[in-house]
């Protein structure tokens, strides 16, 4: 059975079971990293010298970067609109995907550590209005692409949708003035009613 290394309440780790649930795939996974600690062992760092999680084992093969899991798992077990078959479709998710990881990750996390992991009266407000700034146009962008579409490649959800679907659960749920972007809330809802997200992402956010 396919192992994933990483505590539940990792974003990173949510993409991958959230995407492991809806592909049907049986994974066992281990409680590793934040106050379980186990990421920085030799043999941790053996799998992923990095020493973060999430890390795949699937046999002999081992591994890291969530994004590479969620492709690799797709790619390997998907079925329908969760394995891609156009190249189109491919470079499209490949673009929504890489775009989270570098425009969208970092003011989400800035938000998360702000509103979440520090201290009320330890907040800074200046990164926090920044941060719900640039995120504020970023899921800007992505509720435009959305107004013709239930899903970011189209009709059905793939792939693109877990990076950025993983983290609008924080963005509508973490506390502060959140703009009306109507697409983004529908979209968000359709994720809502899938077990796999609802199980995987929807926990406290800790
Ligand atoms: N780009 C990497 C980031 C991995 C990462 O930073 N993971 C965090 C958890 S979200 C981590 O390992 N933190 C240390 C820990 O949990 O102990 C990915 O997407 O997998």
């Amino acid at each position: 059975m396919i192992k994933i290394l990483g505590r539940a309440n990792s974003v990173n780790v949510q993409k991958v079971m959230w995407c492991a649930a809806e592909l049907g795939v049986d994974v066992e996974r281990i409680d590793i990293g934040g106050a379980f600690g186990g990421n920085d062992t030799d043999e941790f760092r053996v799998m992923n010298p990095n020493g973060s999680i999430p890390v795949l084992i699937d046999g002999d093969f081992v591994l890291w970067e969530s994004n590479a899991i969620v492709r690799y798992l797709c790619d390997h077990y998907g079925s329908k609109s969760w394995k891609l078959r156009s190249v189109r479709d491919v470079g499209l998710a490949g673009q929504w995907m890489d775009w989270y990881l570098t425009s969208m990750h970092p003011p989400m996390t800035t938000l998360f550590w702000q509103l979440i992991r520090t201290e009320a009266r330890m907040r800074d407000k200046e990164q926090i209005n920044l941060a719900i700034a640039r995120s504020t146009e970023l899921w800007g962008v992505l509720d435009q692409h959305l107004a013709a579409r239930n899903f970011i490649l189209g009709d059905e959800p793939s792939m693109a949708d877990i990076p950025l679907g993983s983290s609008a659960y924080r963005w509508h749920s973490m506390n502060f003035d959140r703009p009306d972007l109507p697409n983004v809330k529908t979209w968000w809802n359709r994720l809502v009613e899938r077990q796999a997200y609802s199980d995987n992402v929807m926990i406290p956010i800790t």
